[in-house]
């Protein structure tokens, strides 16, 4: 078995470069990821091949990817503390996928609720990469041998995939995989969209004033939150009969650091125009360094390319080292 240096624990998270990130990428993943780096040995993994599973266009792909890395080192990873790569040039992922593939069942993907979302229902002309998504996901955190994964409340069914599928295979072949846990913090694990607080704030969201990217101009932040939807009545209160407000105030807490408790008895008479300028002010605040490191990053393509390839490297040796041991236990034997 590959055995894991040292004492210290493992995680490894992935993020699709499809559009741009919002604040719920941030809330419920990036901004943990930050944190996390500094108590675990980090694997932070653009998902590149699973930007694919829908229709994509080659050079925004490739753009979308850096740009996706830029705004992660924006956000606070650090390179040269964390692995930082890009998923498909370690051609580990791909092969371990296939493996998993073949001891995957077709039931246990039908059930997963991201397919039926976004198949829409279509389950003949939908690309057969969409099917087999949480199986390249799995082959993502089994190929690092990692304990932990820190992830949104969307993906928790795909964590729970990979640990039947991480079991299956040791039960068949011997013990070759750790079995991850998922990470998934009570609070900001469903970020909900400002238009429709029954909907997830997404990336593939295309409406207007659905959710805040993270490189937003200030007036256009204010503007969005201005529009955010409120429920009934006048007070400032979260409560399952408040999910729009609830949501607000659920993102404020998160960039201010104050439990909405304390947000609420500040805010809870003064009126939505009051609340709403104040949470705007809260993000304008929060996301302006983010914004200017990240422009500064993604001018520099030559030295993103150099950070993510350095990336690789290090995610390719640990990735080699666990198929090693895979192959060999498959029968596929040693590469020449
Ligand atoms: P897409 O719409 O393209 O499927 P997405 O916005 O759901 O994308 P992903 O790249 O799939 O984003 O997810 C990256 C991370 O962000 C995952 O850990 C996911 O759980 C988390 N995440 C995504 N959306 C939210 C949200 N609205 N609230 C909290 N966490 C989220
Ligand atoms: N499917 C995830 C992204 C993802 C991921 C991973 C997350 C791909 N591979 C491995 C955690 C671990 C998503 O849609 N958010």
């Amino acid at each position: 078995m590959n055995v894991i240096q040292g004492s210290q624990r493992r995680i490894f998270s992935g993020i699709k470069p499809t559009g741009e990130p919002h604040l719920g990428n941030y809330i419920g993943a990036i901004r943990r990821w930050v944190d996390l780096q500094h108590e675990y040995e980090s694997f932070y993994c653009l998902v590149d091949l699973h930007a694919m599973t829908l229709p994509w266009d080659p050079e925004q792909l490739s753009e979308e990817t850096l740009n996706m890395g830029a705004m992660l080192i924006a956000c606070g990873i650090d390179p040269d503390r964390s692995v930082l790569f890009r998923q498909s040039q370690v051609g580990q992922h791909a092969e371990l996928a296939w493996i998993l593939t073949c001891i995957a069942r077709m039931g246990e993907l039908r059930r997963m609720v991201q397919f039926k979302e976004k198949s829409k229902g279509d389950t003949e002309s939908v690309r057969a990469g969409l099917f087999t998504y949480p199986v390249l996901q799995a082959a993502d955190v089994l190929l690092y041998l990692a304990h932990v994964v820190p992830v949104g409340e969307d993906q928790r069914q795909h964590v729970e995939l990979m640990r039947d599928l991480g079991g299956r295979f040791n039960k068949s072949f011997g013990r070759t995989f750790v079995i991850p846990e998922p990470l998934i913090s009570s609070d900001g694990a469903r970020i909900m969209a400002l238009d429709d607080p029954t909907q997830k704030m997404s990336k593939s969201e295309t409406r207007p004033n659905a959710s805040i990217s993270l490189a937003e101009a200030p007036e256009s932040i204010a503007k969005k939150v201005r529009s955010a939807v409120t429920d009934s009545g006048r007070e400032v209160t979260a409560g399952e009969d408040k999910p729009a407000l609830t949501n607000l105030l659920t993102i404020f807490s998160a960039v201010e650091g104050t439990p909405v408790s304390e947000l609420e008895a500040t805010y809870r008479s003064g009126g939505y125009a009051e609340f709403k300028q104040a949470l705007a002010d809260a993000l304008v605040q929060h996301l302006r360094p983010i914004k200017k490191r990240y422009e500064d990053l993604v001018g520099d393509r030559a030295e993103l390319e150099r950070l993510l390839d350095a990336g690789a490297r290090r995610a390719c040796e640990v990735a080699e080292s666990t198929m090693v041991d895979v192959r060999s236990r498959v029968g596929l034997g040693h590469r020449p």
